[in-house]
């Protein structure tokens, strides 16, 4: 193989964010060599991958086939001994995950901006995961920042190529390439985990839902296992063929995107349960008949019914959750007797703890939920759970949470996103609460009393790293909160995000309309934080 050396130059624009670097299509597309600086930067940081295997496979958004013969070029030239690229340079987060742990591989690239929208004109995005199948850790994410600032050449080599479509083998010089259906792989593992026979009696019982592709990846693992596998009625999966620009939709499962599937769930005789997926296949929304149920709920479901389901009948090691999320799963956590650790936003930060067995269920309150079955967040994972829960317990999805709460009490949750407002601006706003969180603690709002205030730092249990600056948290003596966030994965301004949480105990209570039971925090975090005056909107763009 004729490696080549081409100089470049560095760009001051490529630290990851919360989950990988995320940039317009076209800042990938026309500024020169700007993947090409990313990957040799992440190979630089990198050390004894020579000879062993790399994943390479992505969401399917514009831009996704052309990245991924550059990063089979480079990883030949670099020494990589085998490159396993998803068939037609598809793969799920989860499933790329899975592919990671199951070969073997040293680390993958997932190309991917998740739930931001695809298209020439929207987003694209690259993430490196690690041995253990997860996203890179912080280390290594800022070594490979570090390595972009001064970069002068990336390695590639003349190659043909690959043709994406069939799966098989192909030599670049001496490295391998194969292209592997990774759907197979994938349900072999949820085969393992789930009751596939109570599921599919189910199924047979004239049990119907709904699942929402949303045009992304999910869609042929959703039909090939609902549908195929598991008997569930054709038409089952709706917009189940992933598009390069996910049918101009914004392929984020919450109540205000995934439209179709919400107006089939609130409207006449829908089915008995409704989810729906992200961009990528790692993100989660459950819904029942007319019913939705927070990500942060989904999560205390799931950990309470765990012995329930074949792959977690022996229990769980512990659970963990990002800060932002809500107290949900501590409630169980507690009732369980197990530990519940609180880290900063981003699946990164799982990791460590799944790998030291700390934890065996995890999630976050952006409809993320997973466990360490692999090391992401894993939407059709959450599902097939959520699907063998109904299946044993031949409840409504509803009846389900109904009962959770009057036994564990309700946390009452919602997030309010400011998108696209001024970055400076959105800066100056969180500076400024910092400024006075230490004025804060005693001081009384309605009936409640603050207190604490802090800026959210996490020192990791397992090798003591630490995360500062993770959002401000404004936390009252009755267990209510508020959390402050600037988001880390927009490609433009800011996205301001405000999470309030408030615990109920009292089930004649619990039917509250959400927005009404928090409306007194809401109005508080307007105050506090001078939103208006700093962001120039009064009311958020979404609610979840
Ligand atoms: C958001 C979510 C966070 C999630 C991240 C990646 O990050 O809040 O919980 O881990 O997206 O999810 P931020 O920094 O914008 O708040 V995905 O499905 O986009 O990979
Ligand atoms: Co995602």
């Amino acid at each position: 193989m004729d490696i080549k050396t081409i100089a470049t130059t560095p760009y001051d624009d490529q630290r990851p964010g919360t989950s990988g670097l995320r940039k317009k299509t076209r800042v990938f597309l026309e500024k020169p060599n700007y993947l090409e600086n990313f990957v040799q930067s992440t190979f630089d940081s990198l050390e004894g991958f020579k000879g062993k295997t790399l994943v390479v496979g992505g969401d399917g958004r514009y831009g996704n086939k052309r990245a991924i013969q550059t990063i089979v070029r480079m990883a030949a030239a670099n020494g990589f001994g085998r490159v396993l690229v998803g068939k037609y340079g598809l793969l799920s987060t989860p499933a790329a995950s899975c592919v990671i742990r199951k070969y073997q591989a040293f680390g993958g690239f997932i190309l991917s901006a998740s739930h931001n929208p695809a298209g020439i004109d929207e987003d694209f995005g690259i993430k490196y995961n690690a041995t253990n199948g997860g996203p890179a850790p912080e280390k290594i994410t800022e070594a490979i920042y570090q390595h972009s600032q001064r970069i002068e050449r990336y390695l590639t080599c003349e190659a043909e190529d690959i043709h994406l479509e069939k799966v098989g083998s192909t030599q670049i010089g001496d490295t391998e390439v194969v292209v592997i259906n990774p759907i197979s792989d994938y349900a072999e593992l949820m085969q393992k985990l789930f009751d596939f026979d109570a599921i599919r009696a189910l199924f047979q019982s004239g049990f119907r839902m709904c699942f929402d592709g949303m045009h992304a990846i999910t869609g042929p693992y959703a039909k090939a296992i609902l549908e195929k596998e598991l008997g569930a009625p054709q038409g089952t999966v709706i917009n189940h063929m992933p598009r390069p620009d996910f049918g101009g939709g914004h392929p984020d499962p919450n109540l205000t995107y995934a439209e179709k599937l919400v107006k089939i769930m609130f409207g006449p005789k829908p089915p008995e349960f409704g989810a729906a997926s992200d961009g990528d296949g790692d993100r989660n929304m459950i819904l029942g008949q007319h019913f939705f149920v927070t990500p942060s709920d989904s999560l205390a479901v799931l950990a309470a019914n765990a012995t329930r389901v074949p792959g977690y009948k022996d229990g769980l090691a512990g659970v963990a959750r990002s800060m932002p999320t809500s107290a949900a799963v501590d409630q169980v956590a507690k009732a369980l007797g197990i530990t519940c650790y609180e880290t900063p936003t981003g699946w990164k930060f799982f990791g460590n703890l799944m790998d030291a067995g700390k934890i065996t269920l995890c999630g976050e309150e952006s409809f993320g939920t997973g466990s360490d079955h692999v090391r992401e967040k894993d939407g059709l994972w959450a599902v097939l759970f959520w699907l063998n829960i109904l299946a044993v317990r031949k409840m409504s999805v509803e009846a389900i949470v109904q009962e959770h709460w009057q036994k564990y009490g309700r946390n009452i949750y919602t997030r309010h996103d400011f998108e696209g407002v001024d970055k400076a601006r959105a800066e100056d706003m969180m500076q400024n609460l910092r400024n006075r969180m230490h004025t804060l603690p005693d001081r009384a709002v309605g009936t409640l009393r603050i207190a604490y205030s802090d800026d959210f730092s996490y020192t990791d249990p397992v090798d003591g790293s630490k995360a500062t600056g993770q959002g401000i948290r404004i936390q009252f003596n009755d267990g209510s909160r508020i959390v402050f966030r600037l988001s880390g994965t927009g490609t433009e301004g800011a996205t301001l995000r405000v999470y309030i949480e408030r615990y109920e105990a009292d089930s004649t209570k619990h039917q509250t309309e959400t927005q009404t039971a928090l409306k007194d925090l809401i109005a508080f975090a307007h105050s506090i934080a001078e939103i208006e005056k700093y962001t120039g909107r009064s009311k958020p763009t979404v609610i979840t």
